[in-house]
Parts: structure tokens; C-alpha cells; sequence
């Protein structure tokens, strides 16, 4: 695990599974544009939070790459969750901006709904086929850069899926606060 404050916001970088982070307001999905349940962190959100959450969702799909919503929890124990619909890499350009703009527009609906912790996948680098690197460079750069906006938002959790890639978001972190 590796945390660090950049202006004012605890960033963390965990191993674990997205949909076991019960101490979190909001968790985020890497979502697909109809909103459905899909493999991944969708699968595995979807499946957690139950039928629910997909009747809620039908009601905002479509969405486009770069763009995020937001819903109840269902049964998962956080009380909202983020869905982000990222780039497909290769496809949606361009795609380190597509990808910036769902950080950004995952965070600016936490602050409107008063959330104070919230926990991110790294969308776009399973299926979509982000590389990861790439992909944790602009993830951390776009939560600091959006750090003086936040005012509720106060900690901002990474959750990969194995140590590599969380290894990965660690280095960049520490590059970060340098
Ligand atoms: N917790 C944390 N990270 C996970 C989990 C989990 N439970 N499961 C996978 N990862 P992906 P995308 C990692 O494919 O690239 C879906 O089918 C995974 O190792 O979930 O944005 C949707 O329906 C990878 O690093 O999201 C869409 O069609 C990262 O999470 C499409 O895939 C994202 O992998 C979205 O593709």
C-alpha cells in the first residue's frame, strides 16, 4: 500500500477487488456505454450490487467515452457508485484526454453529491487496452490536477487488480509528490 497527500487529498494505491471496499462513499465502474453488466470490474460490480443497479442504470444509457454517472449502491456496501465509460485504445481518440475527462467528471459528481471517499478502478486497461502505465500516469495526474476543486472529496483510493499493477501506480504516485 502506498498513500501520499498531494494538496490537501489522501491518495492511495492498493491491491484488492473493487468490490470489497466497504470503508468507501463511492466506488467507481469501468463501465460499458450501455451501462450493462458486461465482464471486469463491471461484471464483478454488477453482480455485487445486484438487479437493481442495472434497472437504474437503463434509465441513463447510453454514455460516451469520457463521460461518468452516478447511482445508488444497491448491495454493495458503498452508498453510490460511479460509472465511467472509458476510451477503447486505439479507437476513441483522443484517448489520454477521453481517459482524463472520466477521472474528472467521476470526481466533480462525488463533490456534487457530497462524497467524501471514493475508490477508482484503472479504467480502460483490461478490456479497452490501455497500457497501464500510460493509463496510471494520467489517472494520477488528473486527481492532483483536480485536487484545489475538491472540497468534500478528501480521499481518492486506487484499487488494481495484482501487485504489478499496483506497483506501477506507486512509482507514478511518488514521482507525483517528488
Ligand atoms: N477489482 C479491481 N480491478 C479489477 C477488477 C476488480 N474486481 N476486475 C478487473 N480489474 P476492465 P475497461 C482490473 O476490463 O478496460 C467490461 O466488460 C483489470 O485487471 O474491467 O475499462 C465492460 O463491460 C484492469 O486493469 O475495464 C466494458 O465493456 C482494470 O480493472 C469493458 O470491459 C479495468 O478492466 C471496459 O473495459
Amino acid at each position: 500500500m502506498e498513500r501520499k497527500t498531494v494538496r490537501g487529498i489522501s491518495i492511495e494505491c492498493v491491491t484488492g477487488d473493487i468490490v470489497h471496499q466497504s470503508d468507501m462513499d463511492a466506488i467507481v465502474n469501468a463501465a460499458n456505454a450501455q451501462l450493462r453488466i458486461g465482464g471486469g470490474v463491471a461484471g464483478a460490480i454488477h453482480r455485487a450490487a445486484g438487479p437493481g443497479l442495472e434497472a437504474e442504470c437503463q434509465a441513463l444509457a447510453p454514455i460516451a467515452p469520457g463521460e461518468a454517472v452516478i447511482t445508488a449502491g444497491h448491495n454493495l456496501p458503498n452508498r453510490f457508485i460511479v460509472h465511467c465509460l472509458g476510451p477503447v485504445y486505439g479507437r476513441d481518440e483522443p484517448s489520454a484526454e477521453l481517459l482524463a475527462a472520466c477521472y474528472r467528471n467521476a470526481l466533480r459528481l462525488a463533490e456534487e453529491a457530497g462524497i467524501r471517499a471514493i475508490a477508482f478502478p484503472a479504467i480502460s486497461t483490461g478490456a479497452f487496452g490501455f497500457p497501464m502505465q500510460a493509463a496510471a500516469r494520467v489517472a494520477l495526474q488528473t486527481v492532483a490536477d483536480e485536487a484545489p476543486r475538491l472540497h468534500s472529496v478528501r480521499h481518492v483510493r486506487f484499487v488494481l487488480h495484482d501487485a504489478a499493477d499496483q506497483a506501477v501506480h506507486a512509482r507514478i504516485l511518488e514521482e507525483l509528490v517528488a
